[in-house]
Order: C-alpha cells, then sequence, then structure tokens
C-alpha cells in the first residue's frame, strides 16, 4: 500500500489537535495531500458512537461495552476513510487510534491487554501507523491548560488523577517497547517548538510517501 498513517496520542490536554492544526497548515504550504481525522469519530457513524462514549451521564456504561464502542468507531474509520486515502497515496494523519484504547481501555484500567487486542484486530484488520507522536506532559499541567477552555467534563476526564497517571506511564511504556515506531516529545515546551519537532522527524518519511509501505506488519 501506498500513503502514510501516522497518529498522534498523549493524556488530555497535551497538544494533539494544536500539533495536527499547525501541521495541516504546513502541509497545505507544501502542497501535500492528507488526511485529518480524529477518534473516537471521523466518519457519521463514529460521530454518534463519540457522543455515546463521552456522554458523562452514562455511568452504567461496562468496560466492555466501552472496548467495543471504541473499535467500532476505529473500524468504520479505517474502512470508509484511512484504507481508501492511503490507497490514493495520502498522508493520513489520526488525532488518537489504537495507542489509546491499550492505554486507556487496558493498561490503566487493569483490564486483559489481550481482549483489546484480539477486538482491535478485527476492528483494524491489523493496520497500524508507521509514526506514532506521544505528545508527553504531566497530568496536572493538561487539566490546567484544558480548565481554561472547558467548562464541563467529559465521561473519561471525570476518572481519577491515578487512572490518568497509569494512562500517562501507560503511553511512556508502549513507546519504549516499539522505539521505532513511537517519537516521545515533550509537550511542555513552546507550541512552534514542538512543531519543529513533528516536522523535522516527519520531512524524511513524507519523501517517501509514493512508494509502496507494509502497514500491516510493520
Ligand atoms: N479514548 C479512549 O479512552 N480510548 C480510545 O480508544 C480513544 C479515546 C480513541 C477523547 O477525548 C477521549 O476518548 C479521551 C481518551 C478517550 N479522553 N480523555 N482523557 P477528546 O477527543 O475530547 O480529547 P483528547 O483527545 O483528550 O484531547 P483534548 O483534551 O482536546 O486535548 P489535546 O487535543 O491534546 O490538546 P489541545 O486541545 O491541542 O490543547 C489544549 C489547550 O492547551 C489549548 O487551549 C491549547 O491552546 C493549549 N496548548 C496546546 N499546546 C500547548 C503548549 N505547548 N503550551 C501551552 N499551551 C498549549
Amino acid at each position: 500500500m501506498k500513503g502514510l498513517f501516522i497518529t498522534f496520542e498523549g493524556t488530555e490536554g497535551s497538544g494533539k489537535t494544536t500539533q495536527i492544526s499547525l501541521l495541516t497548515e504546513w502541509l497545505d504550504q507544501k502542497k501535500i495531500p492528507y488526511l485529518a481525522v480524529r477518534e473516537p469519530g471521523g466518519t457519521k457513524i463514529g460521530d454518534l458512537i463519540r457522543d455515546i462514549l463521552l456522554n458523562a451521564k452514562l455511568t452504567e456504561m461496562k468496560q466492555r461495552t466501552e472496548i467495543l464502542l471504541y473499535a467500532a468507531s476505529r473500524a468504520q474509520l479505517v474502512e470508509e476513510k484511512i484504507l481508501p486515502a492511503l490507497q490514493a497515496g495520502q498522508l493520513v494523519i489520526c488525532d488518537r487510534y489504537l495507542d489509546s484504547s491499550i492505554v486507556y481501555q487496558s493498561l490503566a484500567a487493569n483490564w486483559d491487554l489481550n481482549e483489546v487486542l484480539d477486538i482491535n484486530r478485527v476492528a483494524t484488520g491489523g493496520l497500524k501507523p508507521i509514526r506514532t507522536y506521544l505528545l508527553d506532559l504531566p497530568i496536572e499541567m493538561g487539566q490546567k491548560r484544558l480548565m481554561v477552555r472547558r467548562t464541563q467534563k467529559d465521561r473519561i476526564e471525570l476518572k481519577e488523577l491515578a487512572f490518568h497517571q497509569r494512562v500517562r506511564e501507560g503511553y511512556l511504556k508502549l513507546a519504549e517497547k516499539e522505539p521505532s515506531r513511537f517519537r516521545v516529545i515533550s509537550a511542555d515546551q513552546e507550541i512552534k517548538m514542538v512543531h519543529q519537532q513533528i516536522t523535522n522527524d516527519l520531512l524524511p518519511l513524507i519523501d517517501h510517501l509514493s512508494e509502496p509501505i507494509d502497514f500491516m506488519t510493520n
């Protein structure tokens, strides 16, 4: 398959949305074709699933239901948007992907990792990003940044501080296990500095945009 599939991961308020927006401006200037999507959501069906997943009133949601709903949103996104864009040779940028389910639904929630991986293997058909930018930030800093913006917290944000600490640690463990895919970037830096580190790393990959890559086995 051609194209490039990259993802952004990190705890809440780490700057994923900000960096993806800067990156797409940069790509527009360079006239590089891309698709930018977010999870959960990114499709009409996925956006409806997102509303259920983040609804703070649905406190009765079971862990397995949560895992399956994130995977269902992902399955729709992969088949409807990501695979066609890759087949067209585009750069696909995804705001959160499978690593979010691994850390939020398994590592931080103490839930069977194999179950999450098995469900997601079905959902994604094994599609993996070639590069993942992990924006790493102390939890309190991310929450402070979001306090300025938000009046209400969603269902996941309402989880206790220790849960979010486990999410951060979980991400760092994943990055340690797969150093060739992950780039860990400190999000406690000026926005421009973070952007520069991302584009410096991405530029050589973009040079190979039209060459076939096996996203299923990397
Ligand atoms: N979730 C899950 O559990 N399992 C899954 O499989 C998936 C997701 C896919 C999605 O929430 C929730 O779903 C998420 C995980 C769960 N819940 N949590 N926690 P979302 O999409 O609503 O939110 P998010 O992904 O966590 O992103 P966010 O909270 O919107 O934050 P962000 O995109 O990383 O940050 P931002 O919006 O770019 O920046 C936040 C503020 O900080 C903003 O005012 C910026 O101007 C400011 N900012 C950004 N960068 C900087 C720097 N460098 N310095 C200073 N200020 C900055």
